[in-house]
């Protein structure tokens, strides 16, 4: 039984849903604070409660301590859960729980404040004797002297802003001649980002992997460590796909590893979860790299190979239990990957999406499957709307198995079988990372995507067969209405022309596709000549359909939104264009002159006036989302017939405008 009775958890998205999950589990109630954009989120109706707290901006809500404390207090909660990101390292936040009285279930203020700049924490980390990267942290920072340690370091070295993170403000220094100006470079950055221009110099490991350990410390002094997990395959810094254990790190690495994690965790009196993150170089040097003081997103991986709850763990410590496990009760059982499902634009450098998700089915869970989300499957269309105002994460997948190789096998097919339709989503670059061969022989490295990159992101190809096929059976189950449990069977009044075949043209990239389907026999020809016989196998879920192209069956869902198809199967998420002949010409004539807002955002300006020619090309309007500028321009010569938004208005995804003739 637990003394906590409600916790308020200050957060959003998967994590509020995913702590949520072991509250309940325990009996304890639980509070969720959101902002206007979150009304109809999922940890909103999870929760036994619920608070607005502030409109969307996350400083007025998800950040105002204030708010979230006067929310705690309206609602009686006893102890509070900060998630990861907003608050969850925040020292000043920790030490306003415990002043209102409440508990914090995170670390106590001053191990936050310890571990929140580099040279600090290298410091400490000296004193606990954990390894650091060869290098200098001192408060001496004339460039005369640093440049002197550079040259006893050896290059190449880093210089890294002391005040910084996530691989901001870090420069490379190949040779002595570019160190002046790499200095200069660095100060400036430390200075402008983090109002702090200190620096600290390190060697520069070339190739390193990124390996975490988790650690738990409870009240009473008890600390042990939970293995580690490698999240070295990132992106700017984010990361992408995690795995636990480390793929063929030594038990000899694990045990010195999770030591000095152990040691840097006592060293500031450290309590609940946190990890240790060290660099690992060949040879399996491990140098420390930063503490994060929160629980962090990846802690599934850890939870699968060890059976724990973490999130149980740090309720538990908080109320001063002892730690339930020693370190000689703890083993790794298996392997696991976490894979994050970003609305993001892979072919846009991973620009982030928003918008709302039109289709969403996830893989179905299992004891090798799991899926952590705060946004809803979207069987029918409507389904939750991705925000500009904070992470585009759409959910974690996490798979295990008995070995790498199992979970590998799991997560490919839990990726496989997940469908999402609506903003651009990173799902195909998921699975092509999953497949790669070089990632299936654990051979990971933080610079594994930049080495992979044509083939993690191959240029758009040709349509798969299947889905053109599948494309004109989703057009023609569509037309058939769904009247009957066999959407081809009666097709009959549907014929275009009245002719026995109706016929379809796809466009991908700028070719087009025909397809032609005999009916009612389903003879499918396919623009290469080839033809393939479908058949009706039955409808497994919403909006989808299963068929037979030659025999072999398919579980597909087609989403259709105007001209813009998406078409689902196993391991398939391809975007064509329909142009449809019962409607030919409203589309694009429409579409053209219809200028719409690519994604929600606000007006920030409008360069034309009502009745104004312009000419292709011409910047019309520009909308702000995502922090950055997005200029519509005309698609074509015209005049501006009309003028839907002014300067300062806040529009939603395909909100029309401005109408051009
Ligand atoms: C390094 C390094 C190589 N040598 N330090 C990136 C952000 C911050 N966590 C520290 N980072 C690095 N520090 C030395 N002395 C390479 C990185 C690094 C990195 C580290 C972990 C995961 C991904 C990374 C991507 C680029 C650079």
């Amino acid at each position: 039984m637990t003394k906590i009775k409600k916790i308020l958890i200050a957060n959003r998205g998967e994590i509020a849903c995913r702590v949520m999950k072991t509250c309940q589990r325990l009996g304890i109630a639980t509070v969720a604070v959101y902002s206007e954009a979150d009304a109809g989120a999922l940890h909103v109706e999870m929760a036994d409660e619920a608070v607005l707290i502030g409109p969307a901006p996350a400083r007025e809500s998800y950040l105002d301590i204030k708010k979230i404390l006067a929310a705690a207090k309206e609602t009686g909660a006893d102890a509070i859960h900060p998630g990861y990101g907003f608050l969850s390292e925040n020292a000043e936040f920790a030490e306003a729980v415990s002043k209102a009285g409440l508990i914090f279930i995170g670390p106590p203020p001053g191990a936050i404040r310890a571990m929140g700049g580099k040279s600090e924490s290298k410091a400490l980390m000296e004193k606990a004797k954990v390894p650091l990267v060869p290098g200098y942290h001192g408060d001496k920072q004339d460039e005369k002297f640093l440049k002197s340690e550079a040259e006893k370091i050896g290059y190449p070295v880093l210089i890294k802003a002391s005040a910084g993170g996530g691989g901001k403000g870090m420069r490379e220094v190949w040779d002595a001649k570019e160190f002046s100006e790499a200095l200069a470079g660095a100060q400036r950055e430390a200075k402008s980002s983090f109002g702090n221009e200190k620096v600290l110099i390190e060697k520069y490991l070339v190739k390193p992997r990124h390996v975490e350990i988790q650690v738990f410390a409870d009240q009473k002094g008890n600390a042990v460590y939970l293995f580690e997990r490698d999240c070295s395959v990132q992106r700017r810094h984010q990361k992408v796909l995690e795995e636990a254990p480390a793929p063929g790190l030594s038990a000899a690495t694990r045990e010195k590893m999770g030591n000095a994690a152990v040691a840097a965790a006592q060293a500031i009196g450290y309590v609940g979860a946190g990890t240790v993150e060290f660099l690992l170089e060949a040879k399996e040097n491990f140098y420390f790299m930063e503490m994060n003081t929160r629980l962090q997103v990846e802690h599934p991986v850890t939870e699968m190979i060890t059976g724990l709850d973490l999130v149980e763990w740090q309720i538990r410590v908080a109320e001063g239990e002892k730690l339930p496990l020693a370190q000689e009760d703890l083993q790794i059982n298996g392997h696991a990957f976490e894979a994050r499902l970003y609305a993001e634009d892979p072919s846009k450098d991973f620009l982030p999406g928003a918008g709302q998700i039109q289709f969403l089915r996830y893989p179905m869970e299992s004891d090798c499957v799991r899926v952590d989300t705060g946004v809803r499957e979207a069987p029918f269309g409507d389904g939750d709307v991705i925000s500009i105002y904070y992470d585009p994460m759409i959910a974690k997948i996490i798979a295990w198995g008995k070995d790498r190789d199992a979970a590998l096998r799991h997560m490919q097919d839990a990726l496989d079988n997940t469908y999402i339709a609506g903003p651009k989503t990173n799902i195909n670059f998921l699975r092509a990372l999953t497949k790669n061969r070089d990632f299936a022989a654990g051979m990971v490295s933080t610079h594994f995507i930049a080495e992979h990159h044509d083939a993690l992101l191959p240029k758009p190809s040709a349509p798969a067969d299947e889905t053109l096929a599948l494309a004109a059976l989703g057009v023609l189950a569509e037309r058939g209405e769904r009247m009957s449990d066999d959407p081809w069977g009666d097709l009959s009044s549907w014929r275009i022309g009245g002719g026995e075949t109706d016929a379809f043209i796809f466009k991908s990239g700028e070719k087009e596709y025909p397809v032609k389907v005999s009916c009612p026999d389903l003879k499918i020809a396919l623009p290469d000549g080839k033809t393939v016989q479908a058949g009706y196998a039955g409808s497994p879920f919403d909006l989808g359909f299963a068929a037979q192209l030659g025999g072999k069956r398919y579980e597909a869902a087609v989403y259709r939104d105007g001209p813009h198809m998406h078409v689902m199967y196993e391991g398939h998420n391809e975007e064509l264009t329909y142009l449809d002949p019962l409607h030919a010409g409203e589309g694009d004539e429409e579409s053209a002159g219809r200028l719409t807002a690519p994604m929600p955002g606000k007006v920030v300006a409008v360069r034309v006036e009502m009745g104004a020619k312009v000419t292709k090309g011409q910047p019309l309007i520009i909308v702000e989302a995502m922090k950055m500028e997005h200029t519509i321009t005309a698609p074509a010569d015209g005049v501006i017939e009309a003028i839907h938004a002014a300067v300062g208005d806040q529009v939603s995804e395909k909100h029309e405008l401005i109408a051009l003739k």
